[in-house]
This record gives structure tokens, sequence and C-alpha cells, in this order.
């Protein structure tokens, strides 16, 4: 039997590709996820993006990563926007004088937002020292971050905890913002006008790809509440407070890497490996139910019916009890892993599912490198390279989108994203 080669050929032109959009995206210090759409950096990009660029250039993702920390907050927060002073600041809706963050006491020396993204750096950290692990030695890369890492973690966990679990205050927390999950809670909050803000992101993306003016009115009136409590994390107050599997899975499976990284500095690796295995723990006991993880609402203390991406990343978390389950519901009928053109953010068989509009439908590559990567570690290496295919296949035939039809492949959102191109070519290499 003739064993396959893996990447086939007609990948090597892909690889370059891939290659000339992140030296294309890279400002000097971090990646913009997207010259136009998205003109600073952005917290979970970064962790995306340094995943594939270590392929590249070991010491640019190390850069990477190094300049978000650099943007950490005194309180141990990761910024989810680092705004570029460089950049115009009328290119980007919510920019600095939104956020106010430097009026803030704990606020870094740079303009940036109050909100965090998943927190998969560590995770991020940890495949970046493994690309290159002498010279990141040399340059000290994980002595220096660690200790940020760990207070990134401490925020989450002491400001952020609900149950052994990390809450969320805003849709865009969740990197998904406008996915069913959020629907009922958003419904709760009394949008901010339309005509009191404007939009940026219809400049360069068509309105039915993204999300609606009610949903951004919601989105800006939250984040505004939350600036004026002085970003305070007052959860028994907020009216937006969720547990979202994939933020846990992210923080569990970054909580592991973290006993890696703890290990190699020499730190103790055991409180880690501890708080993974009860995150992980609490995930599974809160929110799996019906063969899926699920999004749970704590005012309203009801777990969401709503089946997306985000309960299926829990694969990431090593030692999983619940794996097959998820296993199995990536292959049924709400995902059809391997029978579309790439995993959809969304149930297909959802009420709420539309296949162009952002997080309710659309296919993206972080999640499918996250189910990958998943699968991967659970030694479901068939399902894995089946998903592996398609995402490249993806790839191919859309170009490096930030988003595309779950079913048809067609490209949707930004062209040129960022992540698109890291992840793809961290699975090419
Ligand atoms: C926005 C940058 C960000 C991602 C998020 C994605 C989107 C920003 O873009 O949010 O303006 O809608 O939802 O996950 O980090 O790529």
């Amino acid at each position: 039997m003739n064993t396959p080669v893996w990447p086939p050929p007609g990948f090597a032109a892909l690889d370059r590709a891939a290659v000339g959009v992140l030296l294309d995206n890279w400002t000097g210090t971090y990646t913009v996820p997207s010259r136009t759409l998205y003109p600073h950096q952005w917290s979970w990009d970064s962790a995306f993006v340094a995943i594939g660029l270590r392929h590249v250039s070991a010491r640019r993702a190390q850069r990477e990563l190094e300049s978000l920390f650099g943007a950490q907050w005194a309180d141990g927060r990761v910024p989810h926007i680092v705004f570029d002073r460089a950049a115009p600041p009328e290119g980007y809706f919510p920019g600095p004088d939104f956020w106010r963050s430097p009026a803030h006491p704990a606020s870094p020396a740079v303009a940036t937002s109050g909100l965090v993204q998943p927190p998969v750096h560590a995770l991020a950290a940890w495949l970046t020292f493994q690309a290159d692990p002498a010279q990141a030695r040399r340059r000290g890369f994980l002595s220096r971050l660690y200790p940020k890492l760990v207070a990134w973690h401490r925020y989450l966990a002491d400001r952020r905890g609900v149950d052994g679990l990390v809450a969320i205050v805003h849709p865009w927390e969740s990197g998904m913002d406008n996915s069913p999950s959020w629907d009922d809670a958003l419904g709760r909050v009394e949008p901010t006008p339309i005509d009191a803000f404007r939009r940026r992101d219809l400049h360069h993306v068509q309105a039915a790809e993204r999300p609606t003016d009610t949903d951004y009115g919601r989105y800006v009136r939250l984040a505004a509440d939350y600036r004026d409590s002085g970003y305070a994390d007052r959860l028994d107050d907020a009216q937006f407070v969720l547990l979202d599997p994939m933020v846990n899975a992210l923080f569990a499976a970054s909580e592991a890497a973290l006993a890696d990284i703890a290990a190699e500095v020499g730190a103790d690796p055991l409180p880690h490996r501890e708080a993974a295995a009860r995150v992980s723990a609490a995930l599974v006991d809160r929110l799996f139910a019906d063969e899926l993880c699920h999004a749970y609402d704590v005012p309203a203390r009801r777990l969401s019916p709503e089946r997306t991406i985000a309960g299926l990343t829990p694969l990431v978390v090593p030692d999983l009890t619940v794996a097959p389950a998820l296993v199995k519901s990536a292959l049924g009928e709400h995902f059809r892993l391997g029978q579309t053109a790439l995993l959809p953010s969304y149930d297909l068989t959802g009420a709420a599912f539309d296949p162009s509009r952002y997080w309710r439908g659309p296919a993206w590559f972080n999640t499918s490198w996250l189910v990958w990567h998943g699968l991967t570690r659970h030694g479901e290496l068939d399902h894995a390279d089946r998903l592996r295919e398609v995402t490249l296949t993806a790839a191919q035939q859309a170009g490096f989108r930030e988003y595309v039809h779950p079913f048809t492949g067609e490209g949707r959102g930004a062209t040129d994203f960022s992540w698109t191109a890291a992840l793809v070519l961290d699975l090419l290499r």
C-alpha cells in the first residue's frame, strides 16, 4: 500500500499564498486581522496568527504575543483590541474615544478596549515555543511571558469566575458576536439608537454578511454600560453574563498548556494541571446536555438550547470525559463534519440558521482548526484528516476569506484574513 503524501502537491501554491498574507498584514510588531476591516491588534486573532506565523518566523510569532501582552492591564486583563496609534481613528468603530481606556487606573500606556476575548494565548504560546525551543530560550520568551499569562488567567478566574467557569459580559468577548446563543440574553438589552453612532464595518462588507443594526445597538449599549461602570466586573448587576463553552474550553486547554510552560520555566506545573481538570469537570457538569456543550445564561439561570460550533470546541481539552459524544455530534445532522464545505458556526437545522450572516451559519477557519486540533488530541485521526482536507480545499477555492458559505464554500466577509492564512499554514506544515 502507498503511504499518502501530505500535503498533496497541489497545495504548494496555497502555502506560498498564506505566507504572503501573513507578510502583508504584519505591521512591524503584530499582524492586523485584515488591512481594511480590522486595522488594529485583536487579542485572539494574534494568538491564532502566532500558531501559523511560527512556521514562517518563530521570532515574529513570539513578537506577536509579546506585543499583545505589552498592552495587558494592571488588573491582568488582556484587552480585546489594542489600538494602533498610526491607524486613522475613523477606520474602526468603536475606537479609542469610545473605550476611554487611558482614564482607567489599570490601563496600559497604549489605548485599548476594556473587554476581553477567548483565552487561547497560553496554548498559542506553548505551540510557538515548540516551533524553535532553542531560539525561544535564548530570547527568554516563555520566562517573560509566563507571569503575564498567569495574571491573565487569574483575572479570568477571580473577576469573571462563576461556579468554577469564566463568564463573558459582552457577545464580543466570545469572539462570535451575533451567535444565536446570545439572542435571548440580548433581548433584555435596550439598543442604543442607530443614529447615535456610526458603523464602519458596512463600508467594507455587505450588510447581509454582518450583524444587524439592532444587534449593533445592543453591543454598543452593553459596552458603554460596562465602560461607565469603570470596567468593574460587577457580575451580580450585569444584564449580560454568560458561560460560553468555547471560552471555557480554551481556558481549560490554556491551563493545561500553562502547566507545560511552568515546567519549562522551572515553576510548579501542578496548580495549572489542577485548574485545567477543575474547569474541564465544571464544563461537563454545567454546560453539557444532549451530546453537546451549550451556553449558560447566568441571570436567567438557563442553558441555551441553541447548538453552535462553540459546543464542539471542548474537544481541545485533554482528558475531556464527553469527547466521544462531541465527536458523534460533529458527525451528525447539526454539523455534518466532512460532508459540507467546512464546519458551520451554527446548527444546520437550527431556526436561526443563515448561511451568510457572520456567526449564524457561515463556516470559520479558526473554529474548524480548534475542532481539528481537538480531534487530533483525542486520537480521532480519520475525522481530523477529513476536516483538514475540507478546510484546505475551502481555502483553495475561496482564498483566505474571513468566513465561507458552509454548503457552497463561497467566500464571505473580509479578504486576505490573517487567522485564515495562519491556520491554513499550520494545517499544511
Ligand atoms: C467586529 C477581528 C474580530 C474577531 C472576532 C470577530 C470580529 C469584530 O472580528 O469581531 O467588529 O465585529 O467576530 O472574533 O476577533 O478579526
